[in-house]
């Protein structure tokens, strides 16, 4: 830009700060290194839990591939800015002076505006053919229904002796077995979220919301409501069982086929400590169970002196009368979940461990 320019701007010349120029070389080595280093501590971060489905593995490639592609950009936009500051900031003397008075660089902007425009185009197409990839239809795959609701998972299976569905609060699937999740909600949004199978989604009320994986490698790994549900969302935690076919089918038999609870059957009574200590210790503190949840009223505390049959009604028909303090929270099921006779044992149970309080 010559002089005559300049003093068009402008109405007097004015002289040129001597700090208003810096070498773009400097710059870019900066960015490069920076760059390189950030990727690096990027692809080295362990972010994800292990494994345990075949969709896992497109998906952690298509995040290491994003992080490639981010980094840079973030890294450039840090460095211009850092950058800037350091070199073009005024120094002492320089409060009068101005820098070359520019009206704009075109081809600058060319590139500016196409760079970003190819780099989103190309990870989303990406993006979408993994989704594709991930989301396709396969032989022999088995259905499970989920249910969620405030605060609980339940799982449903087809009979393997035919008729009503198999209902289960563990989730089992046996490994290299493609299946297709049904996702239901009874009250709120829920949403189903096995982190090691890397698949996540939305459970709406009054919708069937579908989504398939394949488990791969055995073990047991937690379930996740991963939508704020209500006060005990965070409670609402289930665990996936990959196993060997051989399992599974012995699991399935043995949920069609569940022992009857009921002293009349012949059986023994169910174990109000046990019962207490696998369906409620996550909300409520208990000495004797050993239990330190607190989405609940501390039993010890509230129960002292309680008969057996009031405290069979809070927990077979919770809503009935909220504790002061607390909202109702509690599962309105446990009588269909546990039995009458489960609840009979739980009741009983508290009514005698906190009689000392
Ligand atoms: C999701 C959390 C949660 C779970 C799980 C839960 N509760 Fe509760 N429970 C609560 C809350 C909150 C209250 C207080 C509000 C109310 O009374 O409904 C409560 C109240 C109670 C009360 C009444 C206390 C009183 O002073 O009247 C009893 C008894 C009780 N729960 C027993 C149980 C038993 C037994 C189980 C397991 C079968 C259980 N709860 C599971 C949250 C829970
Ligand atoms: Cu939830």
């Amino acid at each position: 830009m010559g002089l005559e320019e300049r003093s068009l701007a402008q109405t007097g010349p004015t002289p040129e700060r001597p700090h208003a120029r810096a070498d773009w070389k400097q710059m870019l080595g900066i960015g490069i290194v920076a760059s390189i280093l950030g990727i690096a501590l990027g692809l080295l971060i362990d972010w994800f839990p292990v494994a345990a489905s075949e969709e896992a593995k497109p998906i952690d490639t298509l995040w290491d591939v994003l992080i490639i592609a981010s980094v840079p950009v973030f890294v450039g936009v840090s460095v211009i800015v850092m950058f800037s500051a350091l070199k073009f900031r005024m120094r002492e003397g320089e409060e009068d002076l101005d820098g070359p008075p520019i009206h704009g660089n075109t081809r600058l902007e060319v590139i500016w505006t196409a760079i970003p425009a190819i780099l989103l185009v190309g990870l989303c197409t990406y993006a979408f053919i993994v989704l594709e990839d991930v989301e396709k239809a396969q032989a022999n795959t088995m259905e499970v229904r989920v249910v969620g609701e405030q605060f609980a998972w339940t799982f449903f299976y087809a009979n393997p002796n035919g008729g009503e569905q198999v209902r289960a609060t563990e989730l089992h699937l046996p490994v290299n077995r493609p299946v297709k999740f049904t996702l239901q909600a009874k009250d709120v949004l829920h949403d189903f979220w096995v982190p090691a199978f890397r698949m996540k989604k939305d459970a709406v009320p009054g919708i069937n919301v579908t989504y398939r994986v394949t488990p791969n490698r055995e073990g047991r790994y937690p379930i996740v409501c991963a939508e704020l549900c209500g006060l005990g969302h965070s409670t609402m935690r289930a665990t996936a069982v990959v196993e060997s076919e051989a399992k599974f089918e012995e699991f399935l038999q043995t949920a069609a086929n569940p022992p009857t609870p009921t002293p009349a059957a012949g059986g023994e009574a169910p174990d109000g400590k046990q019962l207490f200590a696998s369906n409620c210790g996550s909300c409520h503190t208990l000495a004797d169970a050993g239990t330190n949840g607190s989405a609940g009223p501390k039993l010890d505390e509230v129960l002292g002196g309680m008969d057996v049959a009031a405290i069979r009604t809070s927990i077979a028909d919770p809503g009935a009368e909220v504790v002061d303090g607390f909202s109702n929270i509690m599962p309105g099921d446990y009588e269909q979940k546990l039995g009458a006779a489960g609840v009979d044992a739980l009741a009983e149970y508290l009514s005698e461990v906190t009689k000392g309080g």
